[in-house]
């Protein structure tokens, strides 16, 4: 409020506001102007960096007024938040997504052509913002966009990397990790260095009681360490909306301590100080759906948790609000379990800075958060040990034990007669060392708990969270499927189809904001013009993924050949490896026909891409046999263009937004229950593409959207995988003939050396083949089988193509986020049509 300007002085003010580019005069006049002042550059000095730079701040410049705007109007509408605590954001490019988001691509492309440069070159100049692993990252990223899209008050806070994911070479078939770092320029980030939080770690807990006998707790001592705030603008699509993301980077807490040490002649342990703060936020942890327990993990999650709470409770003690109106301002939504301390944080505030009784806090505090879970696999179930979470975080462990006390006094009020029911459910695991089990502390805490698909959700009702169900009553487990931003994942990814849709669902704003209006091409599915057109955009987007591939891999595939893509995380649970036996099966067939016969089959490109997790052995020799086939097959004369395989280096945001609208069909083939709902597969089918894929995840609302005729399935059910399993390790585990047959020749040597390929073989074949390859191999062969038959159809397999895309509309992710506001976060959108508050007197 003290730096606010004085009444009389606001008319200039207001006479002189920022405006940004209007139409494409001012857009090249600001691009000219970036380069020649921003940047200090003239037009002799002027690369596709510099034009990159230069157009990026242009448009920065139209989003930060928005911004502002939303936000001063969020503020004078002082109306319930959203806040999404998320470890990860993979964004991708925000270039592009900008100029489709405000409406001024053409603009973009016009401008930047009369100065003397392609906009999709400009484009591409710009690094990924990698902050993620896979699917959890950029479900995140998706919704934001649409959080923002339909006027959401909401906020996402996350940390600021230095390092995202790495980046993936393959050098001799394996991989190797080379360190993202991205921070170079980015002009989308805006450092907030007024606005920092101090954060505690270590030390110990003194307790005092006052006069009254009230007890309070004190934690003192340890070390701080400062964390500052960089806001990122996120625009919705065809709306001044701009909410905000703003990520925590850690830096030494205080410079003068530092200058101590340095004036003593400590210097290095100065610098030392400042190195250990900063490597808090300095790398992204590269597991996917695995738990390693690392210590500077929980430092991260702690330090995360405790700067967004800090700066969402001060903005709400601005408001002079009592405390149990919290609930009505705030409700904030944990990506996974990784964020879970941030209900201690919140129960320890409360009860020890703002001296509320533990039940009225108590209350708050799970009136406010709700819990996604996105993994049954039980390595990915986030636990700490007791001691380390002693040792970081003396006074959380002390509220874990009394939140755990209270839960389980409940527990055994309620259910007198089951004893062990009590160390089934306890938060902490009896184990050696004691643990604590963060989703059991998570769901205590909230007031909801969702999966990400149906079957999903009624797995962790009926197995991991069973008791829970029976403890709070089936309300509390809620399915929220999970959904895709169609702006990027089609109007961005895929302007050739977007714009083929548009000729008859209308208006790209209307489709791209309903996407159940995607249903009004399924009359036009018969129509021959419209037929061709759709297969022409197929074609080009496939040639465009062999000018990349040749560009990339030097190989030269044909797009007229069936293109099968597989794209994702490399997981034994994904099962690469069942693809790549399939791959190799399809090689000895080949061989074995006379070469007459070779000619008459369907030509296929088979496309892998995907990171291994460093430490993850089992995963990088995935990734080294799909490179050997490929070198193998891809040099085999007698195979010429009916088979070539393929694996792209690097897989990203940004390549996912080329490889997706190429595909023929994908493979989505996890072990039945496995994945939790996937969202490629989404995507895939979004942009004309068919799947192969198994009854798992968000596969099943697929089907029942498209229709079963449009997706080909196999394999065996979830609710038969463990009895399958037990037969696998405890019965005669007989391995399917065909499989075998790829075994042998893989042991034979002839895609190298046998031993290099000893694990993935023996899982299958002599340690209970867990993720059932054999089990479903014979019918994942013949569901190929049915592929290829299918696509030699090709007027049969457009209609399936078509259909799909027409019944696709519910799988936005804004139909996902109203699912979130309405059951869950119980908030309603804030129109920007009403009061952007300038001028207001605040
Ligand atoms: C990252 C770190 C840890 Cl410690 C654990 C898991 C992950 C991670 O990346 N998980 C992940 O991506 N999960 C995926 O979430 C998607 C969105 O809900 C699902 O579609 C997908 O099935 C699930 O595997």
């Amino acid at each position: 409020v003290e730096a606010s300007i004085p009444e009389p002085q606001r008319e200039a003010w207001l006479k002189n506001q920022a405006s940004g580019f209007k139409g494409k005069d001012q857009f090249e006049k600001e691009v000219v102007r970036h380069v020649e002042t921003t940047l200090a550059r003239s037009m002799f000095n002027c690369d596709e960096t510099a034009a990159y730079a230069a157009t990026s701040l242009a448009f920065r410049d139209r989003l930060v007024i928005e911004w502002n705007r939303t936000q001063q109007r969020q503020t004078f509408a002082d109306s319930k938040r959203v806040y999404y605590l998320s470890l990860e954001f993979l964004m991708g490019r925000a270039l592009d997504n900008a100029m489709l988001n405000i409406g001024e691509k053409e603009v973009a492309k016009s401008g930047l052509s009369e100065l003397g440069f392609r906009v999709e070159d400009i484009i591409q100049q710009e690094h990924d913002a990698a902050l993620g692993n896979g699917g959890l990252g950029r479900l995140a990223a998706c919704f934001l966009d649409s959080l923002a899209s339909l006027n959401f008050p909401a906020w996402g806070y996350g940390l600021r990397y230095r390092y995202g994911i790495f980046k993936q070479e393959i050098i001799d078939g394996y991989q190797v990790e080379v360190p993202d770092y991205w921070l170079d320029f980015n002009p989308w980030e805006f450092p907030r260095h007024d606005v920092t939080v101090d954060i505690q770690f270590y030390g110990n807990v003194n307790k005092t009681t006052d006069d009254s006998g009230k007890v309070t707790a004190h934690w003192e001592g340890g070390e701080t360490v400062r964390a500052v705030a960089y806001d990122v603008p996120i625009p919705g699509y065809a709306t001044p909306s701009t909410n905000n993301l703003r990520l925590w980077s850690s830096q030494a807490a205080s410079g003068e301590f530092d200058f101590q040490k340095f004036n003593s002649g400590d210097y290095e342990s100065s610098v030392g100080d400042q190195q250990r703060a900063e490597t808090i936020s300095a790398v992204l942890y590269p597991n996917d759906n695995l738990d390693r327990g690392k210590e500077l993990r929980l430092k991260q999650q702690y330090f995360w948790v405790a700067a967004s709470l800090y700066d969402i409770v001060r903005r709400f003690k601005k408001s002079k609000r009592p405390w149990r109106e919290f609930p009505d301002q705030v409700a904030i939504q944990l990506n996974d379990t990784h964020p879970t301390l941030a209900i201690v944080e919140l129960q320890r505030i409360l009860i020890d800075l703002e001296g509320l009784d533990w039940d009225d806090a108590w209350n708050i505090v799970q009136q406010t958060f709700s819990y996604t879970n996105h993994t049954v696999l039980p390595e990915a179930l986030e636990k700490w040990s007791v001691g380390l979470v002693q040792h970081l975080l003396p006074r959380h462990l002390q509220i874990i034990y009394d939140i755990n006390l209270f839960f389980l006094q409940m527990v055994e009020r309620n259910f007198p007669k089951d004893r062990e029911m009590l160390s089934r459910v306890s938060i902490i695991e009896e184990s050696q060392p004691k643990m604590v089990r963060m989703a059991y502390l998570a769901i205590v805490g909230s007031h909801k708990v969702n999966g990400v698909a149906e079957l999903h959700s009624d797995l962790i009702r009926t197995t991991i969270f069973k008791d829970f169900v029976t403890i709070f009553g089936p309300d509390k487990f809620v399915n929220v499927t999970n959904g895709i931003t169609p702006r990027r994942w089609l109007h961005q990814a895929n302007p050739g189809l977007s714009s083929l849709i548009a000729s008859k669902a209308g208006d790209p704003e209307h489709y791209l904001k309903d996407l159940t209006l995607l249903n009004k091409i399924e009359l036009s599915v018969n129509d021959p013009a419209f037929r061709k057109a759709w297969a022409e955009v197929k074609l080009a987007n496939k040639q465009r993924l062999a000018d990349y591939i040749k560009s990339t891999t030097g190989i030269v595939v044909s797009p007229k050949a069936l293109f099968d893509v597989q794209v994702k995380r490399i997981h034994e649970y994904k099962r690469q490896q069942m693809n790549i036996f399939g791959v190799i099966f399809r090689y000895l067939k080949l061989k074995s026909m006379s070469p007459e016969e070779r000619k008459k089959v369907l030509p296929r490109v088979s496309i892998f891409g995907g990171k291994a997790a460093p430490g993850y052995w089992m995963a990088k020799q995935i990734i080294h046999l799909i490179n050997s086939v490929g070198s193998v097959v891809n040099n085999d004369p007698d195979i010429g263009d009916a088979l070539k395989v393929i694996f792209l280096e690097d897989y990203n945001v940004s390549k996912a937004e080329i490889i997706i609208p190429a595909s023929d069909i994908s493979e989505h083939i996890s072990t039945a229950g496995t994945e939790a709902s996937g969202t490629s597969n989404m995507k895939f089918v979004l942009n004309g593409g068919l799947i192969i894929g198994t009854c798992d995840g968000a596969n099943i609302e697929i089907t029942r959207e498209i229709g079963e005729e449009n997706i080909f399935l196999f394999g065996n059910l979830a609710e038969d995988v463990d009895d399958l399993r037990h037969k696998n390790t405890y019965g005669d585990h007989k391995i399917d003939p065909s499989l075998d047959k790829v075994f042998n020749v893989i042991q034979s040597g002839t895609f190298g050396n046998a031993q290099d390929f000893q694990g993935m073989v023996s899982a299958v074949r002599e340690h209970g083949d867990f993720y059932l390859v054999s089990d479903d191999f014979h019918s994942y062969l013949e569901t190929q089988e049915l592929v290829d038959k299918s696509y030699a159809d090709q007027e049969l397999w457009i209609t399936k193509c078509i259909t799909s895309v027409a019944r696709m509309g519910f799988f936005s992710s804004d139909r996902c986020i109203n699912e979130y506001a309405e059951e869950i976060w119980n908030v309603e959108p804030l129109q920007p049509d009403t009061n952007n508050g300038v001028g207001k007197g605040e």
